[in-house]
């Protein structure tokens, strides 16, 4: 049996049609803005989100710290969720390295910001306070669930946004997703955002690469903060024409993939051991808790990798499963006959 890999849709590998790009890529020097490919893919990039420009970065984690950098002076602030993953998984590095103050507030489960808590902490003018510069948001919401947030949200977040002169950043890693379950396109969710950051190398498959998405003065501007925090690549259009066969091709897995995890989801809930709503899932991330006399979440997932299905855990109960385009139903299938012999026999 093959091992099914459910820690991250970080773990795709490329395709044989992005290999064949990738080889076959027509390359120069990106940071003398002469790779054909690299420029292409931020032509698409723009287009899809709905930006007038679009940058080609390394990560998710690069394209979030350009965006704010860009965004914000040193000892500016920017407000966002407790569960964010800018706040929670990228080393705080828009302090670290930006100077920028993140003040949190905290994320309902369905990966808003209630805009009560959010206008709360926009600062008054005082010689005390940081500046307010920017709102971020996260789409789908990786640690609510994968929650995608939909347009309704945005309209509100942008009328608040207005009122206070701030920007509104989103980390659309998954963005896609977001648009392929609330069956709409990824530009209208981000037509309020001034720039959003998303990631290739997630669902769609690509090995590596995000871009930053945003009006052209902006995006001018993030193209020195990405050459400052060493992010300037040169023949790249070996990633970018793997991105490009992401945005093309695998973009059109990713209703399989929620599909996917509602089937796993639907399989764990009905396992004794497992506590999982299946209504919260609607992308491509499914979260548990494991409550078991004999197992916890470490134990659980060690099993589950010796029986080759591998899921990650995440707490002392919490485990998350994610599905991508190497998964099929088959491997759903089989995954949940290991995950009941587990909490069966152990
Ligand atoms: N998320 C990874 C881990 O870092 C947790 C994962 O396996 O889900 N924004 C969001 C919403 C993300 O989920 C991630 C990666 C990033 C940004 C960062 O992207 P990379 O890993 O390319 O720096």
């Amino acid at each position: 049996m093959h091992t099914i890999d459910l820690r991250s849709d970080t773990l795709t590998k490329p395709s044989a049609a992005m290999r064949k790009a990738m080889a076959n890529a027509e390359v120069g020097d990106d940071v003398f803005g002469e790779d054909p490919t690299v420029n292409r893919l931020e032509e698409v990039a723009a287009e899809k989100t709905g930006k007038e420009a679009a940058l080609f970065v390394s990560s998710g984690t690069m394209a979030n710290l350009v965006s704010l950098l860009t965004h914000c002076s040193r000892g500016d602030e920017v407000i966002l969720g407790d569960q964010a993953h800018i706040f929670f998984y990228e080393q705080g590095g828009c302090a670290a390295l930006g100077g920028i103050h993140p003040r949190t507030v905290p994320n309902l489960p369905d990966g808003t910001l209630n805009l009560e808590d959010v206008e709360a902490a926009i600062r008054a003018d005082n010689v005390h306070f940081p500046i307010t510069r920017v709102i971020a948001l996260e789409n789908t919401h990786n640690r609510c669930l994968g929650t995608p947030l939909p347009p309704a949200y945005m309209d509100q977040v942008k009328a608040l946004a207005d009122k206070y002169a701030l920007k509104i950043h989103v980390d659309g890693a998954r963005i896609f997703n977001a648009a392929a379950a609330l069956e709409t396109d990824a530009a209208n969710l981000l037509q309020h955002a001034d720039s959003v950051s998303f990631c290739l190398s997630k669902g769609l498959g690509a090995p590596v690469g995000s871009l930053v998405c945003g009006r052209q003065d902006f995006i001018e501007r993030a193209r020195r903060n990405r050459k400052v925090v060493g992010g300037g690549m040169r023949q790249a259009g070996i990633l970018a024409a793997a991105g490009l066969v992401a945005l093309e091709e695998n973009i059109h897995h990713l209703p399989t993939d929620h599909a996917n995890a509602l089937k796993l989801a639907l399989g764990l809930a009905e396992l004794s051991g497992i506590e999982l709503d299946p209504s919260g899932v609607h992308t491509n991330i499914v979260f548990f808790k494991v409550n078991h006399p004999k197992l916890n979440a470490e134990t659980l997932s060690a099993a589950l990798g010796e029986a080759g299905v591998k899921a990650l855990a995440l707490g002392p109960d919490l485990l998350r499963a994610v599905t991508h385009y190497h998964i099929t139903a088959q491997d759903i299938d089989q995954a949940l006959i290991v995950f009941k012999k587990i909490l069966q026999t152990a």
